[in-house]
């Protein structure tokens, strides 16, 4: 259990001060607006002597070699299981894992063509896997409650007198009764048809009440999708693009990745210590899994696919140079893929779960020069991300193309055939304080939003602090922030969109591809475990 100590005393009031309040339900939007919290979470102190920055070289995420290519399509295997890592040096961390990695290996495909991934469980619990991003069958969606049991688990039977409810512990498993759900033992196949468009997708657990940690102990990877349009553009490729997978974590005085789980087996009781009830946060900033890291480049441009897999923590990016100046991030695709064309941005916002596909232009920057990625939101070791230090000069034949796509849907609010509302918002469980859709935790037997495929729908969307919420199965467009047009990072094809304290966001989709019984809910992994979620049935 961590020291409480390790939460600054300005954290914890204002955790305290956004649960305590808007559990009261007294708040005003505009008041609310008024408070506007920076940081929806609380920071873990690592109890081992951090690295100093910039000197583990960025690791790249092995690309997984498919077991067979034959009838059309890719079969993939991957286990999941224990494994150890040194992630800062001369620390060993033990790790659940894909294939024995943090992050998991990476699967490279092609738009349209079929991908099943066999996944097995060797993990002491149960597992689930939703690859975020993806338009993909209900059946190999991840739905919460389709777990993958682990070898010697107890049959997924439902306790008498242990309803659909969080936190509720009779010394069994912790399982919430769902009648749809299917449930199988040791291997499930995902089938992933990836009739999308091109884009960096990510695969990790999503196990019902115990997402946040499993994903704090390293069940995440990589999945990108490729298409001949987007070969076709002359992008920066090959060594000249690079996966950034961002996330935090704090190290216990063990070396292990320190969690404030109520049940550190993972087995029985969900949910964290009170403080961290709004978020946790590390000290200690991993990128592909390692802290600080350093890459060397060329002297040109650069295909960064970043993704925030942060379980709470927010980042606002700026990459600088040694002499203070700041580089363009041309911003060239978003969650879903390329957009239409290019916005450069200096300051970029990454909420947890949104990607952003960019370009940086190295080749002003002296050789021997560094450039920091640093995150304006952090404070002391958690403003540092990243450095690449230009190592020489190359030749550059890349391009970014003013027109980058012309498949983007073009939705109208006069499309819609209804407009929905949901508050996003902390509130009372029937056993504690948790996070509500609309009024309400999540229960799988209850349905929350039924549409018919094809239907264009606008949903109004309202946040008390900071809410990264996520559609499965569509992208949307975001239509406008708290009645103003909105930002320029929220262009293009979302998947996942960062409600900020007291904001209003209208979002505009068509809800397409595959019937069947779906989620949404909020990305910040601890509120979706402490029961921020709702079901989306399309019929
Ligand atoms: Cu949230």
């Amino acid at each position: 259990m961590p020291d409480s100590r390790g939460v600054s005393r300005r954290r914890m009031l204002g955790i305290g001060g956004a649960l305590g309040l808007f559990a009261a339900g007294g708040l005003s939007a505009s008041a609310a607006l008024a408070r506007r919290p920076s940081i929806t979470g609380a920071e873990l102190r690592s109890a081992v002597a951090l690295p100093p920055p910039f000197q583990v070289p960025l690791p790249i995420p092995a690309v997984l070699k498919p077991l067979s290519t034959s009838d059309g399509s890719d079969h993939y295997q991957i286990t999941q299981r224990e494994a150890r890592a040194e992630i800062l040096p001369g620390v060993t961390t033990p790790l659940w894992t894909y294939e024995g990695s943090f992050p998991g290996p990476t699967i490279e495909s092609r738009r349209g063509r079929p991908v099943t991934v066999t996944h097995r469980n060797e993990l002491p619990v149960p597992t689930v896997v939703h690859l975020h991003g993806g338009r993909t069958p209900a059946a190999s969606d991840g739905y919460p409650t389709d777990l993958v049991l682990p070898e010697g688990w107890p049959d997924a039977t439902t306790p008498p007198g242990h309803e659909a409810g969080h936190g509720s512990g009779h010394g069994a498993p912790h399982v919430m009764h769902d009648p749809r759900a299917v449930v199988t033992r040791l291997t499930r196949d995902y089938t992933f048809p990836l009739d999308q468009r091109a884009t960096m997708l990510w695969y990790h657990d999503h196990r019902m009440d115990f997402t946040a940690p499993a994903l704090w102990r390293g069940l995440a990877g990589l999945h990108i999708v490729r298409d001949d349009a987007e070969d076709a553009l002359g992008l920066p490729a090959g060594p000249r693009e690079l996966p950034i997978m961002i996330t935090d974590r704090a190290f216990a005085a063990d070396g292990s990745l320190a969690y404030p789980s109520l049940d550190p087996t993972l087995r029985e009781r969900p949910g964290v210590h009170e403080p961290y009830l709004a978020g946790v946060l590390g000290d200690v900033i991993l990128v592909n899994g390692a802290p600080w890291p350093v890459h060397e480049t060329d002297a040109a441009r650069y295909r960064l696919r970043l993704l925030n897999a942060s379980n709470a923590r927010h980042y606002e990016l700026e990459a600088v140079t040694d002499d203070g100046r700041r580089l363009d991030l041309v911003q060239i695709g978003a969650d879903q893929g390329l957009l239409a064309a290019p916005v450069p941005h200096r300051l970029l916002p990454l909420a947890p779960a949104e990607r952003y596909d960019v370009i940086i232009d190295f080749s002003g920057v002296p050789i021997g020069g560094r450039v920091r990625l640093l995150n304006r939101l952090g404070e002391g070791r958690t403003r540092e991300v990243m450095a690449f230090r230009i190592a020489r000069r190359a030749g550059d034949d890349s391009t970014i193309p003013r027109t980058l796509a012309t498949d983007l849907p073009a939705w109208r609010r006069t499309d819609a055939v209804r407009v929905r509302d949901f508050s996003f918002r902390a509130g009372q469980l029937h056993d504690g304080r948790g996070w509500l859709i609309g009024g309400l935790p999540f229960d799988p037997a209850r349905s929350d939003v039924t549409t018919r495929l094809g239907d264009v729908e606008v949903w109004r969307l309202i946040a008390d602090v900071h809410h990264p919420v996520h559609l499965h199965l569509v992208g949307f467009q975001v239509l406008s922030r708290s009645g103003r047009p909105p930002l320029p990072h929220d262009a293009g094809l979302k998947d996942t969109v960062s409600l900020r304290p007291g904001e209003a966001v209208e979002i505009i989709t068509r809800f397409d591809g595959y019937r069947g019984r779906y989620l949404f809910h909020c990305h910040n992994a601890e509120h979706e475990d402490m029961a921020m979620m709702a079901n989306l049935e399309i019929t």
